[in-house]
């Protein structure tokens, strides 16, 4: 019987640099609400991010909803239906409505074209993703809720660490939110962060991620619970030292992927940006018709060796239930993302992923 496979692995720091600070954890009793280790951890991710307002918090779906509840929005919310459903559900769940556009197959991301027909009266924000890392047309999109006084945010789940041209793509937009889930490129078992472009957006994360409390005395307005624990802070710390020896490690694993499925008939990898610093915390390929088998034909023979690849975006969001009544869900309007959503396949890709481990994925792929 051959080694399970899966999608992705955590990276982790050694378990005895974490073993210090979770003595000193332990000593001080000190375990959330702005402990030591949040503070530094937040001060860190500062020069990380290129923007000197960052709010830590305890994940990414959270960090959506700090954003959204702080930008405040009203009506409609432009946004993606390929992504992962939490981008949505953070627009629904604030009581406003997505209005689903469609994307380019290029970059995974909303047409800025798409985004611009959409609006009406009742838009009141762009909510984009930078699906899979792949930056987003940040000059079209910021051009165009300029011109239409939106609010951009986005959802830069799948971002840590991606610069393009030397810039941090978090730092772009009115909002930007991270997750570091036990899924991504950076983890702290579970966790995220609001990246603000302005020193007001961070103070209503802080109060609204701390249930709106200012002080003792003082609760000028709702929030929710979204802080982050200092047990994951410490594990941030710790990753932030070894993020680039990971990055690298998952950067060799895409330049094989790549060499190897160049000329493949049917099977179709996203060109690379040289300007782009990824993350390479996923590697999606498209099944198209001219190969042998269908995506999911593919993904089950990879199944029947222990290989778990995974159909991320699939089903795309606004084929859900809570969505797919929406007049912008209809397939019509977003046929690119419903194409995407059939052919996306993501392989394999991790920090000690074996060669040997990717000799099974390709050679299954061959055929
Ligand atoms: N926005 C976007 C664009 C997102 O992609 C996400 C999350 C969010 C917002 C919300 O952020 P968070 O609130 O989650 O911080 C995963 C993740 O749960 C989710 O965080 C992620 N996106 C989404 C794309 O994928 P699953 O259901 O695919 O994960 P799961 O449990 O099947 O894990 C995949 C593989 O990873 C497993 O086969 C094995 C490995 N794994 C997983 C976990 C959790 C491990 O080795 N160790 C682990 O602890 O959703």
């Amino acid at each position: 019987m051959t080694r399970d496979i899966t999608v992705t692995r955590p990276s982790l720091p050694p378990l005895e640099e974490l073993i210090p600070h979770l003595e000193r954890i332990w000593s001080t009793r000190i375990l959330s609400n702005r402990g030591p280790y949040h503070e530094q951890f937040e001060s860190r991710l500062v020069d990380w991010f290129g923007s000197p307002n960052v709010s830590l918090v305890a994940n990414g779906s959270l960090a959506l909803d700090c954003a959204i509840r702080c930008a405040d929005l009203t009506g409609e919310v432009i946004t993606t239906p390929y992504s992962f459903v939490a981008t949505a559900h953070s627009i629904q769940l604030a009581g406003l409505t997505p209005v689903f556009a469609d994307i380019r197959r290029h970059d995974f991301n909303l047409d800025p074209a798409r985004v611009e027909a959409a609006i009406t009266e009742q838009t009141s924000a762009i909510l984009a993703v930078h699906c899979y890392g792949s930056p987003c047309d940040h000059d079209a999109l910021a051009a165009i809720a300029t011109r239409h006084n939106l609010k951009l945010i986005y959802d830069a789940a799948h971002c840590f660490g991606v610069t393009l041209g030397g810039t941090p793509i978090v730092s772009w937009g009115d909002f930007a939110t991270l997750s570091f889930h036990a899924t991504k490129a950076f983890n702290t078992l579970e966790g995220g962060a609001v990246v603000c472009a302005h020193p007001a957006g961070k103070e209503a994360v802080d109060l609204f991620r701390n249930f709106g409390i200012a002080s003792e005395e003082s609760i000028p307005g709702v929030g929710t619970n979204a802080k982050m624990n200092e047990i994951s802070a410490a594990i941030g710390l710790l990753q932030l030292d070894r993020f680039e020896q990971a990055r690298a490690a998952r950067g060799a694993v895409a330049a094989r992927y790549r060499d190897e499925l160049a000329g493949i008939a049917g099977i179709e990898v996203p060109e690379h940006d040289p300007r782009l610093n990824s993350n390479y915390s996923y590697f999606p390929i498209f099944v198209t018709a001219d190969y042998g088998n269908c995506r999911d034909g593919l993904h089950n023979a990879m199944k029947r060796a222990n290989i778990y690849t995974r159909r991320y975006f699939y089903p795309h969001i606004a084929s859900l239930p809570a969505y797919r009544d929406l007049p912008s869900a209809r397939a019509a309007n977003v046929p690119i993302a419903v194409t995407a959503a059939a052919e996306v396949l993501c392989l394999p890709i991790y920090e000690g992923l074996q060669d040997g481990d990717i000799d099974r994925v390709i050679a299954i792929i061959r055929g």
